[in-house]
């Protein structure tokens, strides 16, 4: 699958969030530069736009259009959270880490004119109170899958390229009530959930409670996952009896000195084809994510990369480009 069709497999459901927490006397209309063009003709009251490192240039530009016209933009999302102050050329304002706390001040500073060039919300959300997506507000049918569900929010752990090891994010792992989650699953009307969290087994133990919550939905399920998985084989039995059929894993690199460089402590990869076999002898795919680009690769990595996947019969593989 090439980058050209995975930008519109799924959206973010960032701004189906945001437009929950806004309140009702505001209209919300949602675009994604992922899934068409961007109607530049409207003329709304404030922009806010999500941001990952790879869309921050277009971003800039979808924002520069709108600040020429005179509306203003507010950044958010990990990007402008975790680099400010490129954000701020490019923004009247910008959202540091999540918005739950902010999103409702930022928009009543805008309407009283009394915007301040940054929001920080220095603490972790109540995931109790993280609202449910506004699904009803998007054009569905762009996408290949909108069944998706957050259950937790950070990692356990810290690993050096992924964003979770940026000041701003609250290091504290966070899961969502079993309840509410049950009952979002069950609001969407599907049996085939895929969960985008970093880390589903953060806290093994939600986990553990979770999978026994959805196991009588009979449901079909996908979730990413941590290497150390290969250390809960009890919990992987449930997970595939709750209809989990496929787990994406952060291998990274089959070299010991570039996962120590990225301080990627969890990942033993002697014990990699073990959690491969484990996990598929309970009938479940696995999701290799592997990144390229470490100061300790040579050009032999994608052929070592491409043989150690074949022979522990991956399925499905996703190549990242390493990216300072
Ligand atoms: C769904 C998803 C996708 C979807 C949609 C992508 C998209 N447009 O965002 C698809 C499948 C297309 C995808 C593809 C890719 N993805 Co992706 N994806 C995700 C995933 C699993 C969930 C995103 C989500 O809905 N989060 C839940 C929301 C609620 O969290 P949030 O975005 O942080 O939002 C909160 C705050 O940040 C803030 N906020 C966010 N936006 C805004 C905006 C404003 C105005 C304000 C005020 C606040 C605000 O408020 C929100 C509520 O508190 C995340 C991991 C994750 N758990 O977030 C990875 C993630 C975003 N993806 C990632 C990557 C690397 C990719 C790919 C580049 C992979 C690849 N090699 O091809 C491609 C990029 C394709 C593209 N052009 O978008 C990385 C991004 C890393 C980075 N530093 O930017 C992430 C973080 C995974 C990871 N742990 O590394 N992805
Ligand atoms: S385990 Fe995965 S989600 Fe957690 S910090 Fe490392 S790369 Fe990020």
């Amino acid at each position: 699958m090439d980058s050209e069709y995975k930008r519109m497999l799924s959206p973010s459901i960032a701004l189906l969030v945001l437009a929950s927490l806004t309140p009702p006397e505001h209209e919300v209309t949602i675009e994604d530069a992922n899934a068409g063009p961007i109607h530049f003709d409207d003329a709304p009251d404030l922009v806010g736009i999500s941001v990952n490192v790879d869309t921050s240039k277009r971003a800039y530009e979808i924002a520069s259009r709108y600040r020429r016209k005179g509306v203003p933009v507010v950044l958010g999302g990990i990007h402008p959270s975790a680099v400010p102050d490129e954000a701020l050329r490019y923004a009247d304002a910008v959202c540091i880490g999540e918005a739950e706390e902010l999103w409702a001040q930022i928009l009543s500073d805008a309407a009283q004119k009394r915007r301040k060039r940054t929001y920080y919300n220095r603490r972790p959300t109540d995931m109790a109170k993280t609202p449910r997506p506004r699904w009803e507000l998007l054009n569905q049918s762009a996408y290949l899958y909108t069944n998706i569900v957050c259950a937790s929010r950070a990692c356990a752990f810290k690993c050096d390229f992924c964003y979770n090891s940026c000041e701003y994010v609250h290091n504290q792992y966070r899961n969502r009530p079993v309840a509410n989650v049950v009952e979002e699953i069950r609001s969407l009307g599907t049996r085939h959930v895929m969960f985008i969290d970093d880390n589903f087994i953060g806290n093994p133990q939600w986990t553990r409670a979770f999978v026994r919550a959805i196991q009588p939905l009979g449901l079909i399920w996908h979730a990413a996952v941590s290497t150390n998985i290969g250390l809960h084989p009890e919990l992987l039995d449930e997970m595939a009896a709750s209809g989990c059929r496929s787990l994406f894993i952060g291998f990274e690199s089959l070299n010991g000195d570039s996962i120590s460089s990225v301080h990627k402590g969890q990942n033993k990869i002697e014990t990699y084809d073990r959690t491969i076999r484990e996990i598929h002898a309970r009938g479940m795919m696995v999701n290799a994510s592997m990144a390229f680009g470490f100061d300790h690769d040579y050009p032999d990595v994608f052929e070592r990369t491409a043989a150690w996947l074949v022979k522990n019969k991956v399925e499905t593989m996703t190549a990242h480009i390493l990216t300072p």
